[in-house]
């Protein structure tokens, strides 16, 4: 494990070096060249990274580090074989690490697990159909069968498999937007009618303040330096809160700018940067607005005014209330919650004021709390004061993960499904899809676990390593009577197989999916909801993979023979299952031929043209006073206050569960992802030092440990009761039940945890 400060800009000849390294290791030198000339392209493909948008007009090259990374990643030349799977038992793999799993290379052959020898073997595709065809058949009750979307499936793809799945009759659509933006959509669609960013990437170039909370876009957005250096150039405000001090959000070099590259030049982002405590937001958003009420009310008495009162007048609700809650909120709370000072926040609320134009971008920092819904409201609220949605260079914009979440969840991917859907899949399929609601990621586990649930089928996605409760969210897998997984490469959700199990491998972007020898696209939506098409440019290797269109197809013709539609059939050509989408989904009339115009077409945000379809036709203002705090006086008193706030996050080397490298270069962090950030002040009071290895244990109200053992703690720029930790690995801490009011979404950013030396050292794991 090294600790080095990290003194350079974000981006960089840091960046370049990285990229390169990728390239290399992917072993696939020369085709990924190519691969990354198209990325993000007009007749290339959608990059499978982030879901950031396409700036059309600045920058030659659309790929950063990160999507070269995700990139190469996929389109390796290693294939990991059934004779790799005749080589290693299910329990030995477990034994390996998740970088190693997935460095093995594409998965290339559909496999079965057989309990009796521990081991995959091959299975043909018909075998394969025809035993999921058994199992779903064979259950007595459709809603004993779980279906998990991962935010890579395209818009085709999920189409498909919702509309298989709602026909087999049930809604249990756990996916990853459940431990994700489900707190963004439940609460922007409550307050302003949808559940989607009012923004396009346009707006950006006319903001005069852009507020960046919660959110690492250096690492997992990088493109948004791009916007946000543009934006910084021509002297627009950026405001960061974020309980760490990210390099990507305080300065940065383009790659792509000889002046920068050669001459050393760098952008400053940031200009005003805060450190609040671990969901501390709600509180500070809170502090901005009291001051700025105070402000407001003394304009009047001059007969003046600081919000836009006309605004408010005409396109609102809940003001009175709404201030009512802001007015008994006590500025002791504000500050001890968001650890900030009434100075700071004031410093906040002067850059606001001053700026016409403000967007409010945000990602997991602010979703993956149990608050996370009123934080949201909050920030919300504060954009409502002063009308700062629903014009040009203004509006709220979170930003999604997954390069399709957004997508799939346009396309069907709900559990709780609108009756617009409803009707229309009614109407285009004649058949009543059922309307009860079904599990989300939470109540997939719990079911599972009670037995209620006897299949799992995942597209895409590794759900034992996302889902919180580690060993919980295993057992539930091992229950069930069949587990399914449609992959691109092995992850620990397919060692923990049900009784039986398939390992069905896909094809991905990069790669060209050939269907009656032609080659078919496949469309993504982005968070600024432009819709636009992808087309992989490589010939590889693909042994038996298949597209995941085919594969859902294949499922569903074993399962439902051709009803509603044949199935095989429709897969032959996607521009028939994009004029299926034009008949049901709202916004996607006429796809096929919108879809010719470059850069594809924008679905449209009745918000951001400020019609509020809520159901009072305004823009909602929803006050709620502050959360309880994470840890309670009495967990304080009990643990003589060795208590900690912890935060799971992303390192610089990682998609996700997908661990692509040990360097989390920003953070200055390499080696070790077994790591635990601690203020040094913290680790003084503890009687530690930083570099000793700890045992961690999660406090939640019952009777389960949870823990994680030999750690190294590291003294860390951090306030001061705060922990951060990385995922997957702290993922045992989250207790299965810690999720967010109103949305069930693990509160991966807010877990309370003691800390001790450690126990007992477990020899190293094999790499
Ligand atoms: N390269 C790469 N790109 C990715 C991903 C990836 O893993 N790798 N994942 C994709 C996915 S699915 C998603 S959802 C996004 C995730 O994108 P992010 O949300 O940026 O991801 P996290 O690493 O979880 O980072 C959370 C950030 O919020 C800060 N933070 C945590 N808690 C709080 C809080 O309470 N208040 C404030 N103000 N700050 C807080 C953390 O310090 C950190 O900087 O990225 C997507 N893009
Ligand atoms: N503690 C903690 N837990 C978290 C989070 C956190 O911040 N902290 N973040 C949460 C968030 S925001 C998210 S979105 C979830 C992510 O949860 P998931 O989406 O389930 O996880 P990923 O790691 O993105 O999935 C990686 C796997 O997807 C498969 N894959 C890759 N590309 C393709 C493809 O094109 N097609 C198919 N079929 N498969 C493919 C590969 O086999 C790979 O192993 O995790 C959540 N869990
Ligand atoms: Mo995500």
């Amino acid at each position: 494990m090294t600790v080095k400060k990290y003194t350079a800009a974000a981006g960089g000849w840091g960046s370049l070096a990285s990229t390169a390294k990728h390239l290399l290791h992917s072993e696939n030198v020369a085709k990924n060249i190519l691969n990354l000339m198209k990325t993000n392209q007009d007749h290339g493909f959608d990059c499978p990274g982030c879901a950031w948008g396409e700036d059309s007009k600045k920058d030659r090259f659309k790929f950063c580090e990160n999507g070269a990374k995700a990139v190469n990643w996929e389109a390796t030349s290693r294939r990991l074989t059934p004779e790799f799977f005749a080589e290693y038992s299910v329990s030995a793999l477990r034994k390996q690490s998740d970088y190693y799993l997935e460095d093995q290379g594409r998965l290339s052959d559909p496999m079965v697990y057989q309990a009796e020898t521990d081991k995959y073997v091959a299975i043909s595709w018909d075998d394969a159909f025809a035993l999921i065809a058994k199992h779903l058949n064979g259950l007595t009750d459709p809603n004993q069968a779980e279906f998990y979307t991962s935010g890579r499936a395209s818009n085709e793809a999920a189409f498909l498999y919702q509309l298989m799945i709602r026909k087999f009759g049930t809604n249990n659509f756990p996916d990853c937007s459940n431990m994700c933006h489900e707190a963004s959509g439940y609460a922007m669609k409550q307050a302003i009618g949808v559940g989607k960013g009012t923004v396009t990437l346009e707006d950006f170039d006319h903001a005069d303040a852009i507020f960046v909370f919660g959110q690492n876009p250096g690492t997992n957005h990088p493109r948004m330096l791009h916007t946000l250096s543009h934006a910084a150039q021509r002297g627009a405000n950026i405001v960061t809160f974020n309980t760490l001090k990210e390099r990507g959000l305080e300065r940065f070099a383009n790659p792509q700018s000889p002046a920068h590259m050669v001459l050393g030049g760098e952008t400053k982002l940031t200009s005003q940067y805060f450190t609040p405590n671990l969901g501390g937001d709600m509180a500070a958003v809170r502090g901005m607005v009291k001051v700025l009420l105070k402000r407001h009310n003394q304009a009047l008495e001059n007969g003046d005014r600081v919000f836009n009162i006309k605004f408010i007048e005409q396109h609102t609700s809940g003001l009175d209330a709404y201030l009512e809650q802001v007015d008994a909120t006590p500025w002791s709370d504000i500050t001890a919650q968001s650890g900030l000072s009434k100075k700071q926040i004031k410093s906040a609320a002067d850059v606001y004021q001053q700026s016409k134009r403000v967007i409010f971008t945000w990602a997991m920092g602010i979703t993956q709390h149990k608050h996370s819904v009123p934080t949201i409201n909050e920030m919300t609220n504060l954009q409502l004061l002063f009308g700062n949605i629903g014009k040009k260079g203004a509006g709220l914009c979170p930003v999604r993960g997954h390069s399709n979440v957004q997508g799939d969840r346009t396309m069907g991917i709900d559990e709780k499904p609108n009756a617009v859907l409803l009707d229309n899949i009614e109407k285009t399929f004649n058949f009543k899809p059922p309307a009860e609601h079904g599990h989300n990621a939470v109540q997939a586990v719990e079911a599972m676990l009670r037995g209620d649930s006897k299949v799992f089928i995942g597209l895409g996605g590794n759900f034992v390593a996302a889902m919180p409760d580690s060993e919980i969210t295993r057992q539930a897998m091992s229950r069930c009577d069949l587990t399914v997984n449609i992959a691109t490469k092995l992850n620990r959700t397919h060692l923990y197989p049900g009784k039986t199990a398939l390992i069905l491998p896909c094809l991905g972007r990069t790669d060209i999916d050939l269907q009656q020898g032609k080659s078919q696209k496949i469309t993504v939506e982005d968070s600024f909801s432009m819709v636009h098409s992808s087309q992989g440019v490589i010939k590889s290797d693909i042994r038996q993979m298949r597209s995941e269109p085919a594969i859902i197809a294949g499922i569903a013709q074993a399962t439902l023979g051709s009803s509603p539609i044949n199935w095989l059939e429709t897969v032959k050509n996607y521009d028939l299952i994009r004029d299926y989408i034009s008949q049901t989904i709202p916004g996607f009339s006429d796809m096929n031929q919108r879809l010719q115009a470059p850069g594809g077409f924008y679905l449209g945000n009745a918000a951001g043209q400020r019609i509020w379809n809520t159901n009072d036709q305004k823009a909602q203002f929803h006050g709620s006073p502050l959360p309880d705090s994470i840890v309670s006086a009495s967990q304080r008193a009990l643990t003589k206050n060795r208590i900690f706030v912890l935060q799971t996050l992303r390192s610089h080397d990682q998609y996700n569960t997908t661990i692509y490298g040990f360097k989390d270069r920003y953070r200055g962090l390499s080696g070790d992802r077994n790591i635990i950030l601690l203020n040094e002040s913290d680790i003084t009071a503890l009687g530690l030092t930083s570099g000793d290895k700890v045992d961690i244990e999660a406090l939640w109200g019952d009777e389960v440990v949870r823990e994680v053992t030999n750690f190294t703690i590291l003294a860390y720029d951090i306030p001061t009761g705060n922990a951060a930790a990385y995922y997957p690995e702290a993922n045992p801490l989250v207790a299965l039940a810690n999720y967010g009011d109103f949305t069930f979404t693990p509160n991966s950013k807010s877990i309370a945890i003691v800390i001790c030396a450690a126990k007992n050292p477990l020899p190293e794991r094999i790499v």
